[in-house]
């Protein structure tokens, strides 16, 4: 299958994917200093799709003096909140306008179905733009009635504090949602006055380059927000750059530690979204109509390149046979295919290293006496899909139940009383997200307080909204994303106090 014959390509994504593709440094498009490119591939035929300017060190000095420039000096320093307001805000309009482009080039780079891609990925990218579009104008210091138990006595004072911009922001992002966590990333940032240095993931570059485009488009300053595409030593070279004030990343947990080792030359902010093996609780008492496609959507959303894919599935021992067969089942009848085709559900892994890794936990449960109700191999022989996969029989060590395995595989393990599965729901070094399935509201809420995860679900799962907090307990992240906490992030408060 090649390009040419997937379903109807947008003349827009062809003539992107048509010439090679530069960086964004203060406002222009350039090639990296080393003249130097690298492929992108599109996952479900491993056929080339472009080449992308392979940015390293020099090309990130250059992007974050740009965006020093553009803090320090530019208009965009001066700029009112309101006119800040008025430039997200287009952006997230250009992305509604051009969701279809949007989603048709993810689909390609990512391999996710360009359905969901243009609603998912790109209606909800649009809406994070509006919503910290909204806040530039709604970032607040307070006034502090202070007591000053030193002063002389009538003194008087006017104390109050004002919420600053961090000032110049490296963000890195990773490959499986590539233009939504942009979005995350570069909005909050820009609503709160600061400049940014983002580079993509090496496999999904393209929907970044074209948002470039559109900061172009809505009229941005130059160096506001740079691009620079590359490899893991682009990021390393961000993390470290002493004239950067913050980073921010999501990816893996191994690599979440390499950052903040690096980031300790300048003490830079360390906001960080990790890893997850989240665990999805199914009592006796759910309404299994619902637990059902809600627990194969837990796990399986975006091919369960998820980081909080509901990985581990404990069902009350009284349904679990019943209930894994359900799963089993409906996970077999799901329609795997490349994300051009508009019926396809289940789409594949982004690259060959993850097909290898995703196959590599497959071997490594069988061999630990997990036994597969539904899938456990390859699908097809060409593209790097894999079937949806229930593995039972897991042994709680075994690595399918405690390591993030990224890809369309679920482990599913019985339990016999709400009092326990707390505990080993949170036997985990992960708490990213969990989900509670009951009809009971009572247990809900309890089991809920007890479960150790950043996000808890109930009756649902992968519910999330822009102004609700995201980010992990333990190993799974440093800070809150989304809604008021991502402000905090970009953000620091100045005390200001006046004699009078
Ligand atoms: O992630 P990396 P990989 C998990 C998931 C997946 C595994 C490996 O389990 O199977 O990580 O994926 C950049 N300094 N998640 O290898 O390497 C890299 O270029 C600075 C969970 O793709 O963490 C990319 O832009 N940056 C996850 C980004 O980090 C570095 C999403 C993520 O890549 C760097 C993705 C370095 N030393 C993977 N090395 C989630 N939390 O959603 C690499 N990078």
């Amino acid at each position: 299958m090649t390009l040419a014959a997937t379903a109807p390509v947008h003349a827009d994504v062809r003539e992107f994917l048509g010439r090679n593709r530069q960086l964004l440094i203060d406002g222009e498009w350039v090639d990296s200093a080393s003249g130097r490119t690298f492929p992108t591939y599109d996952p479900a035929t491993g056929e080339k799709l472009t080449e992308v300017a392979h940015g390293q060190a020099e090309d990130v000095h250059r992007a974050v003096a740009a965006a020093r420039r553009a803090f320090e000096d530019g208009p965009w320093a001066r700029m009112k909140p309101n006119q800040r307001e008025q430039l997200i805000w287009r952006v997230g309009d250009l992305l509604t306008a051009k969701a279809e482009i949007f989603g048709q080039l993810e689909a390609l780079d990512n391999g996710k179905s360009a359905g969901i891609a243009q609603v998912v990925d790109t209606g909800w990218a649009a809406d994070v733009f509006r919503y910290y579009a909204g806040w530039s104008t709604k970032i607040e210091g307070s006034t502090v009635d202070v007591s000053m138990p030193f002063a002389p006595e009538g003194s008087q004072f006017h104390a109050y504090t004002l919420r600053e911009p961090v000032g110049v922001c490296g963000q890195i992002v990773p490959w499986n949602f590539p233009l939504l966590m942009t979005a995350w990333k570069i909005a909050p940032a820009i609503a709160a006055g600061n400049t940014v240095v983002l580079k993509p993931a090496e496999q999904t570059p393209l929907t970044a380059l074209l948002l470039g485009e559109l900061f172009e488009e809505a009229g941005f300053p130059p160096g506001v927000v740079n691009i620079v595409t590359g490899y893991g030593d682009a990021g390393a070279a961000i993390a470290a750059h002493d004239d950067v004030d913050k980073v921010a990343f999501t990816g893996s947990t191994e690599v979440g530690k390499l950052i903040v080792d690096a980031a300790r030359g300048n003490l830079k902010k360390v906001s960080l979204e990790l890893g997850g093996k989240s665990p999805n609780v199914v009592f006796a008492d759910a309404d299994l109509d619902i637990a059902v496609p809600g627990s194969l959507n837990a796990w399986l959303f975006n091919h369960g390149q998820c980081c909080v894919a509901g990985t581990r599935l404990y069902v009350e021992d009284t349904i679990f046979e019943e209930f894994t067969h359900a799963v089993a089942d409906a996970a077999s009848q799901v329609k795997i295919g490349p994300g051009l085709d508009p019926s396809t559900q289940l789409g594949p892994m982004v690259s060959q290293e993850q097909f290898d890794r995703v196959s590599r936990y497959l071997s490594e449960g069988i061999a630990d006496g997990a036994r597969a109700l539904t899938g456990g191999k390859r699908w097809g022989d060409e593209g790097y899909f894999i079937e949806p996969t229930v593995f039972v029989d897991c042994k709680p060590e075994s690595s399918i139940v405690r390591e993030e395995i990224f890809g369309p595989v679920v482990a599913a393990l019985p339990f016999s009383a709400e009092h326990g599965v707390a505990a080993v729901a949170n036997d985990s070094e992960y708490g990213l997200a969990a989900g509670i399935w009951t009809r009971d509201i009572s247990k809900a809420h309890r089991t809920a307080r007890q479960l150790k995860a950043g996000s808890v679900w109930i009756n649902q799962y992968n519910g999330f909204d822009t102004a609700m907090p995201f980010g992990g307990f333990k190993q799974s992240g440093w800070g809150r994303e989304l809604g008021a906490e991502a402000i905090g992030l970009y953000t620091q408060t100045k005390s200001v106090n006046v004699a009078l």
